[in-house]
């Protein structure tokens, strides 16, 4: 591993006030991105709605890395550039999922582990080989009723697998981006979400420590704290910055690069609003805290475009709109009031 290479890229994808542009949905899932705007899933869609988000010039200032999909980091922009060469232009890091989706978990009903490790050595070298500089694995984990899920199996199982694909990305030189997503799925309240986050992130940093993953070349992606979205008492904004930090304090050594927050389903707004609290009210951390949103930035460009040719240079106002507001957020910066001058 060639450790200064490995140290560039990790400042460059951590650098302060920028943050990871998630666009790496698997065809299931953007299948079901794309008909909630009416919008069919073929191949040309996603080429042209990648390339709105892709290519939007101004994102360099707010976006430090853009997260692929396989088929995305395979095709070009109208003009024929390679989208991770016009990222590259642009300044941004290309970056690549690689895992290949979380599949039901035998003998633990109701539960998921993310597989993708048969064969990732290799295809890490091609990834590499297509100019990707970090990647991204996500395991899921889902809050049962009355204390009965995860599983410590559930926990273990992905845990190890995060530890295996964080190891093998590092032996290539591409910085792993490690995503156990505790699911907002569910009634539990907020007590509860930080008791299965602090369980989740210890479970992985044994695994990580176990398999002599270096974490300063590492990136933690997690969820915040937050009540299930069906609990009927929503824990205010202070209160999941409050608790998010907390638990991050407890259970994340401060070896570890940078933390950035997935959206998991939250408004747009409400997701910036709870990243820019936790940064104003705890500006000292180990690790810088960002963002690595999906839907959270693409919501807003999404609906708006909803497939329509004369819509894509609005539609990337939109979308450079949400980047500014959380890349503001990652310095505490960030006002409700921005919101209006949209
Ligand atoms: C962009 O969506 C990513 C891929 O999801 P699938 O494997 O389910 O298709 C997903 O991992 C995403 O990066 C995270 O969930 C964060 O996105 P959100 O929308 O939660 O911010």
């Amino acid at each position: 591993m060639d450790e200064s290479i490995m140290d560039s890229t990790t400042q460059e994808l951590m650098a302060r006030g920028k943050g990871i542009l998630a666009i790496d949905e698997s065809l299931p899932t953007i299948g079901k991105r794309f008909a909630s705007v009416g919008v069919k899933s073929t191949k040309d869609n996603r080429r042209a709605w990648r390339e709105l988000l892709i290519d939007t010039p101004e994102s360099g200032q707010y976006i430090s890395g853009v997260i692929l999909f396989d088929e995305t980091i395979r095709q070009q922009a109208v003009d024929g550039t390679p989208f991770s060469w016009l990222l590259q232009k642009l300044g941004i890091l290309p970056g690549i999922k690689v895992d290949m989706g979380a599949r039901p978990l035998a003998g633990c009903p109701g539960e998921k582990v993310t597989e993708g490790l048969d064969g990732l050595r290799e295809r890490l070298q091609e990834y590499h080989g297509m100019s990707a500089q970090f990647a991204k694995w996500r395991a899921v984990i889902s809050i049962g009723e009355e204390g009965s899920l995860p599983s410590a199996c559930c926990l273990h199982v992905n845990a190890h697998a995060l530890g295996r694909y964080a190891a093998l990305c590092q032996e290539a030189e591409i910085i792993p981006v490690v995503e156990p997503e505790v699911l907002m799925e569910g009634n539990h309240d907020q007590a509860r979400c930080r008791e299965v986050t602090a369980r989740t992130l210890q479970a992985v940093f044994a695994e990580l420590e176990r398999q002599g993953v270096a974490l300063e070349h590492t990136v933690l992606k997690t969820g915040m704290v937050v009540s299930g979205k069906d609990c009927p008492e929503q824990a205010a904004i202070a209160q999941v910055a409050e608790q998010t930090v907390q638990c991050l304090q407890e259970c994340v050594p401060a070896a570890v690069a940078g933390v950035v927050f997935l959206s998991g389903g939250q408004a747009p707004t409400t997701a910036t609003a709870h990243l820019n609290a936790m940064n104003a009210a705890y500006p000292d951390l180990p690790w810088p805290l960002s963002f690595s949103y999906g839907r959270a930035l693409q919501e807003p460009a999404l609906q708006h475009w909803a497939g329509q040719a004369d819509r894509v240079e609005s539609a990337r106002a939109l979308l450079l709109h949400r980047e500014k507001c959380n890349s503001l957020a990652c310095t505490g910066r960030y006002a409700e009031s921005l919101e209006v001058a949209s």
